[in-house]
């Protein structure tokens, strides 16, 4: 790929319970995003961080929203609204959009920022979660819980422009690697047009062929597609360093090759997001480490 990789940091934790993964961009910088970018023949700039308010500074029930729950919605929106308008100034200076969280709250603001030229956007989301809840469903008030929902505009979220996205439909949204549903999350989904790929359907179908299938699904009728990786989809074995640890997840081996699956589309990718890493749980780095080799594999890096 010829295009620029531009680097942006998001420090952002107001979307999660627990504390830490607001050093994510520093400990996947100092993990060599930048090295293995040049390895996979990517040239990158760092366009620096975001800033997030701190939890401690504001009430996360002073919020503004119709009905349910959704903790730091204010600072929330806010903070994607930054988000949104540096991916935007990226795309639109010819840059590709790489941006490190932080929660998986801030794929509200990439998607957002990455959709804005109206052009039809579709969306890989690699998660153990479905963070398919709203407001009215969410068991934690956690908004990483519900990013994926409020960008289809679901629930209480319909009532804000922020976070709806029409350029993306719900038939070239994929979930992939889902091990932990909520039961509102799994009526919502059941519902919606949103395809959902479980750790089942890996396991019985192998990654290639559901990764392949993910990717003919988001490019189909699309202008684009954008990748959100949250770690937390791989084993902790290989991730321990997460937000919310889950069994079950993606080994090494699995998630390299749906990685090299989604250079495969690089005419089409148009942005991604690595979140949920948080450093305080990881062992020696190596959570962030896996996230940089997991860019490069994207970005097309080969052993031969
Ligand atoms: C739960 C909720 C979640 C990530 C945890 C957990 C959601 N379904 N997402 N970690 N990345 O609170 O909504
Ligand atoms: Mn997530
Ligand atoms: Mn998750
Ligand atoms: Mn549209």
């Amino acid at each position: 790929m010829d295009t620029q990789v531009r680097v942006l940091g998001v420090p952002m934790d107001l979307g999660a319970d627990r504390r830490g993964v607001d050093m994510g961009p520093s400990a996947i910088r100092y993990g060599g995003l930048a090295d293995q970018l040049a390895s996979a023949g990517i040239d990158c700039i760092d366009g620096g961080d975001i800033a997030v308010p701190r939890p401690e500074e504001s009430d996360p029930d002073a919020g503004g929203l119709p009905s349910g729950r959704a903790k730091f919605f204010r600072e929330t929106k806010e903070v994607c609204e930054d988000v949104a308008t540096a991916v935007d100034a990226t795309l639109m200076d010819g840059q590709f959009p790489l941006v490190l969280g932080g929660d998986h709250s801030i794929g509200i603001g990439t998607i957002v920022g990455a959709a804005r030229d109206d052009e039809e956007l579709g969306v890989i989301w690699f998660d153990a979660h479905g963070d398919f809840n709203t407001p009215e469903t969410t068991p934690s008030g956690n908004i990483h819980g519900m990013s994926l929902a409020a960008v289809l505009g679901d629930g209480a979220f319909a009532d804000h422009d922020w976070a709806h996205t029409p350029a993306v439909r719900e038939e070239n949204v994929v979930l992939v690697g889902l091990r932990d549903v909520d039961d509102g999350e799994r009526r919502r989904l059941y519902e919606s047009d949103v395809t959902a790929f479980t750790m089942s359907d890996i396991d019985t179908r192998g990654a290639p062929e559901v990764v392949a299938e993910a990717l003919e699904i988001a490019t189909d009728g699309t202008d684009g597609i954008h990748v959100s990786l949250d770690l937390d989809w791989l084993d902790p074995t290989e991730a321990p360093g997460v937000g919310t640890p889950v069994r079950g997840g993606v080994s090494y081996r699995e998630a390299h090759i749906a990685m090299e699956y989604v250079a495969e589309y690089h005419d089409q990718l148009r942005s991604m997001e690595m979140v949920e890493v948080n450093p305080i749980l990881d062992e020696h780095n190596r959570t962030a480490e896996l996230a940089c080799e997991l860019v490069a594999s994207a970005f097309g890096k080969r052993v031969l």
